[in-house]
């Protein structure tokens, strides 16, 4: 699925801004407007936008609601609306009329409008949108009624906030378009070869790979081939050198940016273009004031100027697929990318053949699956992603994880070659899954829930964890997570949890043990800014081990880890 873009061939027009919006009842169908409309930004959470804490917690139906006019032109052959992200379930409606449904919050929305909408040239967009958790969604998770109040029980720490999350736009395909591109490369500094294969009824394709400094360097024809290139730049940390792949046919253009760059896991080292890679960054969100879990350029190019200035090379996308923008910008930035399902907190798996409630099970698996399909399809071109992590702190002692996450890896690997991790938080004894990845991922959090304030155990305790996972597995391994909840402002001296001056000391504690480990190849600091969660006692309003505050200003940590990865 290529993203919608504007060329002579094409037409993307951009839906965004206000739109009409109600919390609706659970059979809700919207044959007729909204009745009692209240205004709404698109694209934002609605949790952040009202006065109310009704709307703010509201769990169930909502329905964003506006005119669409469809312009008729002489090249459009196909009409579609792309949705960047919008969950957990939504139903769309065309002048009430049912037209499509997806599940999954963090994935592009992608349909056909029908011919006689066209015809017509305009049509009243309802987008439906259902956040109640269920074993079917990811992140699992479970809706009850308290007193004809819906509220969930949430296995996962970020809020549910729900929304129109992305970008939306109609979009022109012309007749026999160009409907998919994927290109693959091989190579080193003297020589690199680039695969592709193009998914178009088109007759006549040519395609030309347009180098970064914008000269064309090779040619090919039909629908997949090989292309060469002599001396390429390659892709790398911090030098986001893009190749363009340029399709043309009889009818259609459409152009992709790539990057050249290998990857390899030899022993315990990932090699980037040959040379081993220490992973340095964060685990994030996609979080911010007012927008909620909103993709926003502005915002996002500050996270990315952030990201350089303190010296991180990657980030985990924790714990869902973002933004798209947000991999063209590592793309161009050359930061490297672990590309997270949203399979959060997955624990209590069914032993039975038969759905049982409140398990894990067939209907988890098949949701697993089809939405790492749809994140390989959205994320395969994009030079950054290097690894793709299939889930994070699921309970892997249990004894129903191996047999749910042999087919997950079966799965995943018959859709990519990148390499695959699992994001642990089990001790390795008890760990039934971590032999079927090719990195382990590993979150701790001693002297903060275990030893609380004590960083004096740190040391040993965490030595003594990495060691046992390594000597199970012989695998590298990434530390993925480790933080401290962290008041910014909040100064002690000597130091105290919740103070700044203890994140320093903590992940200093951390980081002592990390050189010292061959297998590690990477540190991970939980998380690179405080975000909102659900409410409880060790949440003071929201999770605050940001090494930078909510609205993007650095913690003391931020400018001790910035000396640290210079
Ligand atoms: C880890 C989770 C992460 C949480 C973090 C924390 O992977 O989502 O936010 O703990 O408690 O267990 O801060």
């Amino acid at each position: 699925m290529l993203y919608p873009i504007n060329n002579t061939k094409r037409v993307a027009i951009s839906l965004n801004g206000l739109w009409n919006f109600e919390c609706v009842k659970v059979d809700y169908s919207p044959k007729t407007p909204l009745k009692n409309p209240l205004l709404i930004g698109v694209p934002a959470s609605y949790n952040e936008l009202f006065t109310e804490a009704s709307i703010r917690d509201y769990v169930g139906l909502v329905c964003y609601e506006r005119l669409i006019y469809i312009p008729q032109l002489s090249n459009a052959s196909e009409y579609r609306i792309r949705i960047g992200a919008a969950g957990h379930i939504a139903k769309i409606y065309l002048d009430g009329v049912f037209v499509y449904e997806h599940n999954g919050h963090f994935l592009p929305i992608d349909f056909m409008i029908p011919e006689r909408f066209i015809k017509k040239g305009k049509a009243r967009l309802s987008v439906v949108l259902d956040n109640r958790l269920s074993f079917s969604t990811l992140p699992i998770g479970e809706t009850f009624d308290k007193n004809s109040k819906l509220i969930q029980s949430i296995n996962h720490d970020f809020a549910n906030e729900t929304g129109i999350h992305r970008d939306v736009y109609l979009y022109t395909l012309p007749s026999m378009p160009i409907r998919d591109v994927f290109i693959k490369t091989k190579g080193h500094e003297e020589e690199a070869i680039v695969f592709y294969e193009i998914v178009t009824d088109a007759i006549t394709i040519l395609s030309e790979v347009i180098s970064p400094s914008g000269e064309i360097i090779a040619k090919g024809t039909g629908k997949s081939g090989q292309l060469f290139i002599l001396n390429p730049v390659l892709w790398d940390i911090g030098k986001g050198n893009l190749y363009t792949f340029r399709i043309q046919t009889e009818i259609d253009l459409y152009e992709e940016a790539f990057g050249i760059r290998d990857i390899e896991i030899k022993g315990t080292e990932f090699l980037l273009n040959g040379k081993p890679v220490y992973f340095k960054g964060f685990g994030m969100h996609e979080d911010h004031i007012i927008l909620g879990k909103a993709s926003n350029s502005a915002l996002n190019i500050r996270d990315f100027n952030l990201l350089k200035w303190i010296n991180a090379n990657s980030f985990r996308t924790s714990h869902y697929p973002y933004a798209e923008q947000m991999y063209e910008l590592a793309d161009k930035f050359g930061f490297l990318v672990i590309d997270e399902i949203p399979a959060v907190g997955l624990n209590f798996w069914s032993s039975r053949e038969v759905f049982k409630e409140g398990t894990v099970d067939n209907r988890t698996l098949e949701t697993h699956k089809a939405q790492l399909t749809e994140l390989i399809e959205r994320d395969k071109n994009h030079p950054s992603v290097v690894m793709i992590s299939v889930a994070n702190e699921a309970n892997t002692y249990e004894n129903g994880s191996l047999p749910y996450f042999e087919q997950v890896f079966a799965h995943i690997r018959s859709i990519t070659d990148l390499p695959i991790t699992i994001v642990e938080n089990v001790g390795a004894k008890d760990n039934k899954v971590a032999q079927l990845a090719d990195v382990i991922g590993l979150n701790r959090y001693a002297g903060w829930y275990t030893d609380f304030s004590d960083t004096s155990v740190i040391f040993d305790q965490l030595t003594d964890q990495l060691n046992q996972y390594y000597q199970k597995f012989k695998k590298p391994m990434i530390l993925t997570e480790f933080g401290a909840d962290t008041i910014a402002g909040l100064h002690k001296l000597p130091a105290v949890a919740f103070s700044e001056e203890f994140q320093v000391e903590f992940l200093k504690e951390y980081q002592a043990v990390l050189k010292t480990l061959p297998y590690v190849i990477g540190e991970h600091v939980w998380n690179f800014a405080d975000f909102l969660t659900k409410q409880g006692l060790t949440r003071f309003d929201g999770n605050k081990k940001g090494v930078f505050t909510r609205d993007r200003q650095p913690k003391m940590a931020a400018h001790w880890l910035k000396e640290q990865w210079k």
